[in-house]
């Protein structure tokens, strides 16, 4: 099979994708719902196992990440013992396989019932930058220029806020927008043509759109806040279809937290 074919991928593995993603879109829902204070971020993963056990999903397809509170600006956060607490922000990432292809959803959300001010002012930053690539997505248009997008739409709303320098944008920003998935979470496809050229999108590609902010030390009110929204795209003839589907919202996500 040539590199390109294992990009565009056939209506049975759109199937399977779709499946998978509506599989763990359904475990991330569960996740923000009901009282989460006081537990531990890996009780929160155990609870996600037990309803993963009564899905059809044949494997995780990556080990699932949980961090919360200043935890959420690890990118890589392998669930802990630390309790969430009132305050903070929990991030998920995390996605199942089904008929061997993966899916990768990331939803970042309070401990408590609302966001405070400071965690709407980011998770909006993010959330457009992510809204407004998807909606670029098509036909013609390639991952480097996506993430050019989302890089251009992040900077902008931090410096509106003043939360950053104009240089400062890799310190909390230091992933890309977007991998090709498929059967594998990240998939083994190429970027660049022989040419060094990007990969123009086409029907059936499928790739993640998962912008995110990481703020460390130093920022202030504004420090120790990491948001990550990620989505499954596939790509249609004349744009492009989300795959994954979780509230995203601010006002969605707080009616979940309702509980
Ligand atoms: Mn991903």
């Amino acid at each position: 099979m040539s590199r390109k074919s294992s990009l565009i991928k056939n209506s049975e593995q759109i199937q399977a994708m779709r499946k998978a993603c509506g599989i763990s879109s359904q475990l991330h829902t569960l996740s923000m719902t009901g009282a989460v204070s006081g537990l531990s971020e890996k009780n929160l993963a155990d609870k996600l196992v037990r309803f993963y056990d009564t899905t059809e999903a044949a494997s995780w397809a990556y080990p699932m990440l949980v961090g919360s509170g200043k935890r959420t600006t690890i990118i890589h956060a392998q669930p802990t013992q630390k309790k969430m607490q009132s305050g903070e922000l929990v991030l998920i990432d995390m996605g199942v396989k089904c008929n061997g292809f993966a899916s990768d959803i990331t939803r970042t959300w309070p401990v408590d019932k609302k966001f405070t001010r400071e965690q709407k002012t980011i998770y909006q930053i993010v959330l457009n930058a992510q809204k407004e690539v998807i909606r670029a997505a098509k036909p013609g248009e390639t991952l480097t220029g996506l993430h050019a997008l989302s890089r251009e739409l992040l900077l902008e709303g931090l410096l509106r806020h003043k939360i950053i320098g104009k240089d400062e944008l890799n310190e909390v920003f230091p992933h890309k927008t977007s991998h090709w998935i498929g059967r594998l979470v990240h998939d083994a496809c190429p970027y660049f043509n022989t040419d060094e050229t990007a990969v123009k999108l086409e029907a059936g590609m499928v790739f993640t759109v998962e912008p995110g902010l990481y703020l460390k030390e130093g920022y202030g009110k504004y420090s120790h806040i990491g948001i990550r929204i990620e989505d499954v795209v596939l790509i249609t003839e004349d744009g492009c279809e989300v795959i994954s589907s979780v509230a995203k919202e601010i006002d969605e996500i707080e009616q979940l937290r309702a509980y």
